[in-house]
């Protein structure tokens, strides 16, 4: 990795423009059978990410509460988790095992995420694995309680992060989205996907 903020690991610019405008094209095909939808809360407020997911289980939110589902909340079976992005997973991580859901967040212009723990998967064990592409966004880096001192980085298209090991469980967010600082998606905004092993 270039740089490894408490655990964090970044590999700065992996995705090259050309693979990134790649990814974005193999991602049509996700967005087109499973389409983004605005995911509501527990407490029936509706976050201002959209998301869908690819692979075998996608990662769904609504008043009965967060969890992995077999099926998109329309009905359908995920998508298959396009090859370009598996080839991320498997030239960074090394593993034998595959991400079973590769979850797609799309910030438009105003999107963000609160601090969160990431903790719905099966074994800690596994590493996650994020693809940055489009605008860039302020990342917040926290600790594994709650509040304390946090670290912010901005990640730009093409970056790779991995949180694997005593970062698995760090709380992180997403603050901000530089509006108009990439010209890779023709609406705007960022896209980024997390690769996870789920069960
Ligand atoms: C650190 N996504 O989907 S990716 C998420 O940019 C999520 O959309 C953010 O947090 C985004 O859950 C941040 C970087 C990331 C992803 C998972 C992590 C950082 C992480 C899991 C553990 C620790
Ligand atoms: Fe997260």
């Amino acid at each position: 990795p270039g740089l490894v903020v408490r655990g964090v690991e970044l590999y700065p610019g992996w995705l090259d423009p050309p693979a990134q405008q790649a990814m974005v094209e193999a991602l049509r095909a996700v967005v087109a059978a499973a389409p983004l939808f605005q995911p509501e809360t527990r407490f029936g407020r509706k976050m201002s990410v959209r998301m869908t997911s690819a692979g075998r289980f996608g990662w769904v939110s609504d008043r009965r509460g967060y969890r992995y589902a077999p099926m998109h909340p329309s009905g359908g079976a995920w998508p298959p988790i396009p090859a370009p992005v598996l080839a991320v997973w498997d030239a960074i991580t090394g593993l034998d095992r595959r991400p079973d859901c590769c979850l797609l967040n799309y910030y438009a212009e105003g999107a963000r995420m609160g601090m969160h723990q990431d903790r719905d998967e099966a074994d800690f064990g596994w590493p996650v694995l994020s693809i940055s592409l489009g605008d860039q966004a302020l990342f917040r880096i926290g600790n594994l309680d709650r509040g304390g001192s946090t670290e912010s980085l901005w990640l730009s298209s093409g970056d790779v992060l991995v949180m694997g090991g005593e970062a698995r469980l760090v709380h992180h967010g997403i603050d901000r989205v530089r509006a108009g600082s990439s010209t890779l998606l023709p609406g705007g905004g960022r896209i980024n996907l997390t690769l996870r092993v789920v069960d």
